[in-house]
């Protein structure tokens, strides 16, 4: 694919004007789901997808758990529940169709995008991730910058209790902050770098995080009920809440997105350590209509990788 037809800027990221005026050709039964993305950096799609899809992933995924639990079991927190499985998709045509026929939240992402939104990978949670508020970018570094989105789906009821999505309304419009300043702290640049060295995150993180509380901006989290989805523009800080009962679930799928053909980098790129890639090697496959890279593997937590041909109900 050629990249040059990707305009190096997303239209999204521009804060003013140039946005409004664009936005101005939007399909009339997206209009308030767009705007309210443009000012808060992200909107809920109330029952986009219907109870019986819903159901069929959940079963699917029980069914899935029940029948690989030994693998489950090595993966498990001590209430039984897993935290992150990697692509679990792959396995699972229920859940690519989370994705794929997802049409009104695919409508706003291929408006956003203005080329058709591809998924590039999932996390499943069955219990909330507690994760601190963070932007995905050091470790989700498109070419252009900034062509991804957040695809969030809530397969069962989410609140306070069991750790909802936790966000800073309208942080995606703090400034990008000074993450070179931030390179320089450890690393010249040229030098190897540690593609996970977690001092580039977390100061990242900390100083977008200090950004947005200086705006005066506040957290919030996003309760929704089954068949919901969350679309987070790429800028937007977000992570999940505490739990308060803990050992409920909280089973969710987020698919990451980007336009077909753009490469995702990390850290080094990130960090303009290294120059952006101008092409990608991946695969691509098809499912419903919507394209899939592919990923050969289902892992837990990164680790302990399962063919994904062969994981299957
Ligand atoms: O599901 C959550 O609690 C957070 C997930 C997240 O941060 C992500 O997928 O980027
Ligand atoms: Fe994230």
């Amino acid at each position: 694919m050629n990249l040059n037809k990707l305009p190096e800027i997303p239209w999204y990221m521009d804060l003013g004007a140039k946005a409004r005026n664009l936005y101005r050709d939007c399909p009339l039964d997206i209009k308030n789901e767009i705007s309210f993305f443009l000012d808060h950096g992200y909107v809920v799609l109330k029952n986009s997808l219907p109870p019986e899809r819903i159901e069929s992933a959940r079963n699917a995924f029980y069914r899935h758990k029940k029948k690989y639990a030994n693998i489950y079991a090595r993966h498990a927190d001590v209430n039984g529940l897993q935290r992150r499985i990697v692509n679990l998709h792959m396995a699972l045509y229920e859940f690519q169709d989370i994705f794929s026929l997802n049409t009104r939240a695919l409508k706003i992402q291929d408006y956003l995008f203005q080329s058709p939104s591809t998924c590039f990978t999932s996390l499943t949670f069955e219990s909330g991730s507690e994760q601190s508020i963070h932007r995905d970018s050091p470790y989700f570094t498109t070419t252009p910058e900034y062509y991804y989105l957040g695809v969030w789906v809530a397969l069962e009821r989410v609140d306070h209790l069991n750790g909802a999505l936790e966000i800073y309304d309208g942080g995606h419009l703090v400034h990008e902050v000074d993450r070179f300043e931030i390179f320089e702290r450890y690393y010249k640049y040229g030098d190897q770098i540690d593609q996970m060295d977690p001092r580039l995150w977390a100061d990242y993180q900390q100083a977008t995080i200090e950004s947005c509380i200086a705006k005066g901006l506040e957290k919030k989290i996003v309760p929704m009920e089954p068949g919901d989805t969350l679309i987070w523009h790429p800028h937007l800080p977000h992570g999940g809440s505490a739990i308060s009962s803990q050992g409920r679930s909280r089973l969710s799928i987020v698919n990451h997105v980007v336009p077909s053909g753009v490469p995702v980098s990390g850290l080094n790129v990130f960090y303009r350590n290294s120059n952006p890639p101008d092409s990608v090697n991946y695969g691509y496959m098809n499912h419903a209509d919507r394209n899939f890279l592919i990923h050969k593997n289902v892992e837990f937590q990164h680790a302990d990788p399962q063919p994904a041909n062969e994981f299957r109900n």
